[in-house]
């Protein structure tokens, strides 16, 4: 029997403790290290050997990455046959040496190695002596070497199995990468040290005082300092007050941050500090394009960073501990945190959830094991306001035992885990990817019952979260204004987590599934995020930000409503401004005298009397837009003289290459899957109703008095429905008149994905045409994704109106636009249009965004694509959640376009 294929929890391995400063000593192991690879486990290297003439490679870091292997991706099945705790025979291997030196000053005591990540399985040896044998890929452990450092030069042997009985309980969905990725240290444990410690710092809100506990284990005497509790501010995501607390021994001083908060489930409310706990949250995998789960401290302090800027106030670890400095930068910024075990066994739903180690009294020690290395690790953490059994691995008695024990060690926080369907053993009721409905259901009380009466009453009385929803693929999530809008509406609704926050493509191409030539995998379903791999922020984060807003605005009749949607602090601090327009020129301006709003409450406050122009309110905190709302009034268009015929060749300086009509986008990820309740993707019946292939016919061209008309019949191969469009050119001397006038023809059931017309306009260098508009900006719009785009005039090149979405699909609508402008450097061409409408500009085709399978597949040609429309569908959730909502459906019979054309 191979020892990586023994269920076992490590041994060798010291209780777990909590993550504290110490002013102890601590020698960072990271660098670079000795390396040899062998694809079998049988590597043939002797432990005691210092592989001085070996590789190097980086620790932390996963090997694949550096040319020993390759990374594979599979979302639920396993890349392997479900035979527990067997792992195929090919099992690559990595052979880590270093030298390490006991430091001088390191005066008695003992001395840990501590290894914070190492995937899947390994062993540790000094000098050829084994010191311990671990997995539990995202956990830390610590082995005692003290008796095997001799104070010189000594060998570090880690021997790392990619596959072992562990793999079976680590099917998370993302890349499958390995080694030692997380930072490995010697750590000096002086005589009299503090073993553990152990704070819980509540906050009463009733009275303003702080409640605190400190234990701590030592074989000394321990003194403790701490700060004044009946003066404490509380901590909370929207003001993250820490203090210091210290815990001493003769030996050693540690130190930790405490935030004094109180979490609670009281009766179907979750509550922080006595008011309600709504989380805006996102779900985060640790991940870098170009390291892996390897992510270095600035990439954590950016995601965090940037989740603040988008108002985000919760993190679920999806689907295990991260980083430890992760959680450091949560209680210092302030992100409420669910931590979530690393257990998910995902797999076994496919083989009908036989044999599952959940629950598998086999397995019931290495998964409390893992349940207890996490919240041993993190119990002092103020983020941490939930713990979760971990995600998509059944149910089973482990978890049951699991969740136990939690329950007893930390009463303080209350436990998650969706797949705990009957909620036995947890605090919230917890759902992924709810359809709109069954949420609202879900904030009446009225979801479907449960078989057992008493189950369903309990079940029924919790507050319920959603650990999933929004998924964030390629260009998306639509409708989440919606979703919001029901987490308003019930009080039992404690709000959710989108996933997920980053795509996770590889490399600057952003490889996906299947990019490594892997055989078994799910190709793109890892790009999933809020931003890019290089954390560049989706159209998608911007749309969750408006949404989330901790200040809303809205119009009704002549007043300004305001929303403080915050717990816990006034607008004090938030500008109210206002701007009128006209012709996108500004006429008047002011700020906005809005009285100090309280938590959760709401004021109508009057606006300034404006006629005939756009008037914009917004709300500012610190510089930085919370919110805007808008009353448009689009610019009157252009007045023109008698018009007679014309066929024009070009438009302004661009000759025209080609004129169509344009009912088919690049399918999007959310196009290609049925959706919650649904059977049939959208890409499906826009592809059997001929969509990407229409046919064009001209059946007519003539000209009368004042137009040039060309009529033509557009249907796909075997079909006899399709679409009859008359375009129509007249000019007054100066400037185009260009009209279309579009019929469906014949028996239709589906929304289309546009409905207008696309022309190619001949131009140099097309990604350098400067596109000007007036409309709604300056990101991209749909119909469900509209919340961060705002009416005004907004230009950049054709290029950056792109969005680079790892796997290229339709991007870059610009919706409510009444005038457009594109120059090159030749002169401009402007388009008015009668009504606001949809465009989008491009320097490639849809057949090429269609093909692209990256963005660099993509290259400028000297077409400019000018895509112009009456209307597009929405974007939708599909891909995991629900379809585009019929409010988002374009399904119109009939359109008219109607523009001034002038340049
Ligand atoms: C859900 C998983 O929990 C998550 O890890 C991810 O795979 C997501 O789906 C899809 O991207 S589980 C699914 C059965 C809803």
């Amino acid at each position: 029997m191979n020892a990586y294929e023994i269920i076992a929890p490590p041994t060798g391995a010291l209780p777990a403790r909590a993550r504290v400063e110490t002013t102890a000593g601590v020698l960072s192991l990271d660098g670079l290290w000795r390396f040899a690879w062998s694809p079998t486990a049988e590597t043939g290297r002797d432990p005691g050997d210092p592989g001085e003439r070996w590789d190097e490679i980086p620790v932390p870091g996963h090997w694949q990455l550096y040319g020993y292997g390759s990374p594979a991706y599979t979302n639920v099945r396993y890349p392997f046959p479900i035979d527990p705790p067997h792992v195929p025979e090919a099992n690559p291997t990595g052979e880590y040496r270093r030298i390490v030196r006991r430091p001088e000053d390191w005066d008695g005591g003992r001395v840990l190695l501590r290894f914070d990540g190492v995937d899947s399985w390994f062993e540790v040896w000094v000098n050829g002596v084994s010191a311990g044998r671990a997995s539990g890929s995202r956990l830390t452990v610590e082995f005692e070497v003290t008796e095997l450092l001799t104070g010189g030069d000594d060998v570090l042997a880690v021997r790392v199995h990619q596959w072992s009985f562990g793999s079976y309980v680590e099917d998370q969905d993302q890349w499958w990468m390995s080694g030692i990725f997380r930072s490995v240290a010697l750590l000096h444990r002086p005589e009299g040290c503090v073993d553990d410690v152990r704070v819980v710092a509540g906050y009463d809100h009733t009275t303003g005082a702080g409640t605190l506990t400190v234990e701590a284990s030592s074989a000394s005497p321990v003194r403790w300092k701490g700060p004044d509790l009946s003066t404490i501010e509380p901590w909370s995501a929207e003001s993250p007050r820490l203090y210091r607390v210290e815990v001493s021994t003769d030996a050693e001083t540690v130190s930790l941050d405490v935030g004094f908060r109180t979490v609670r489930v009281d009766g179907d409310r979750l509550t922080l500090n006595g008011a309600p706990l709504v989380f805006r949250g996102v779900n985060r995998h640790d991940f870098d394009p170009q390291t892996g789960r390897a992510v270095s401290r600035e990439r954590m302090e950016r995601d965090v960073a940037l989740m603040k800027q988008h108002h985000i106030n919760a993190v679920r670890t999806s689907h295990y501990p991260p980083d430890p400095y992760f959680l450091r930068l949560c209680d210092r910024h302030g992100l409420y945190v669910i931590d979530e075990c690393d257990i998910e066994t995902h797999g076994f739903a496919l083989a009908g959830w036989r044999g599952n180690p959940s629950d598998d009294p086999a397995w019931a020690e290495v998964y409390l094991d893992r349940m207890r290395r996490m919240v041993e690790r993190d119990k002092n953490a103020p983020s941490v306001v939930m713990w979760s059994l971990g995600n998509e691995a059944g149910w089973g008695r482990n978890l049951a035992a699991n969740a136990r024990w939690t329950a007893e060690r930390d009463p303080t926080r209350p436990l998650h885990y969706e797949q705990d369907a009957e909620c036995e053993s947890v605090g919230v009721y917890s759902r992924m990817y709810p359809s709109y409905d069954e949420l609202a259901a879900i904030g009446r009380h009225e979801e479907p019952e449960l078989a057992d009466p008493e189950r369903d009453r309990c079940r029924r009385a919790l507050p319920m979260i959603m650990c999933e929803y929004g998924h964030a693929m390629g260009n998306g999530p639509g409708g989440l204004a919606d979703y919001e809008a029901v987490i308003d509406a019930y009080p039992r609704l404690a709000g959710g987590f989108v996933w997920e926050w980053i795509d996770h493509g590889l490399g600057d191409e952003g490889l996906y599934g299947g990019d490594f030539g892997e055989t078994v995998h799910d190709g793109s379903f890892v790009i999933d995020g809020l931003v890019l791999p290089d954390r560049t922020p989706s159209p998608g984060l911007a749309e969750l930000a408006a949404v989330i807003t901790p200040v809303r605005l809205g119009l009704d009749g002549v007043d300004l409503v305001v929303e403080n949607r915050w717990s816990f602090t006034t607008t004090e601090k938030v500008v109210f401004a206002w701007t009128a327009e006209t012709d996108d020129m500004v006429v008047d301006e002011g700020v906005l005298d809005v009285p100090v709003i309280g938590p959760l409450s709401s004021q109508r406050v009057a606006l300034p009397a404006i006629e005939g122009s756009t008037l914009t309110v917004t709300a500012t905190l610190d510089g930085s837009v919370l919110s805007c709302v808008q009353r448009v009034v689009p610019p009157a268009p252009p007045v023109l003289g008698t018009l007679r015929p014309a066929r024009p060749q070009r438009l302004g300086p661009f000759p025209i290459a080609s004129l169509t009509l344009d009912s088919w986008r690049a399918p999007i990820e959310n196009d290609r899957f049925p959706g919650r309740g649904n059977t049939v993707s959208l890409e499906k019946r826009w592809r059997d109703a001929g969509l990407d292939q229409l046919i064009e016919r001209t059946v007519e061209q003539r000209e009368d008095g004042t137009w040039w008309r060309r009529r033509c019949r557009y249907a796909p191969p075997g079909l006899d429905s399709g679409f009859e469009v008359e375009y129509r050119w007249a000019t007054d001397g100066e400037a185009l008149r260009f009209e279309v006038d579009i019929d469906r023809l014949g028996e239709w059931r589906i929304p289309l994905p546009r409905l207008g017309v696309a022309l190619a306009l001949r131009t140099p260098a097309p990604g350098s045409v400067w596109f000007e508009w007036l409309g709604l900006g300056p990101g991209e719009s749909y119909p469900d994704s509209r919340s961060a785009v705002r009416f005004g005039r907004h230009g950049m090149t054709v290029q950056d109106a792109q969005t680079p979405y790892v796997v290229p699909q339709e991007n870059g609508n610009r919706a409510g636009v009444t005038r457009l402008i594109l120059s090159n450097p030749e002169g401009d061409l402007r388009i008015d249009g009668d009504h606001p409408f949809e465009a989008a500009v491009r320097p490639w085709s849809t057949a090429q965004l269609e093909r692209a399978r990256h963005a660099a597949d993509l290259t400028e040609g000297d077409l400019l694509w000018l895509h112009l429309a009456a209307g597009v569908t929405g974007l939708g959730s599909a891909s995991c959640g629900p379809p585009v909502r019929p409010s988002a459906e374009y399904r119109a019979a009939q359109a008219r376009l109607a523009f001034t054309i002038t340049g």
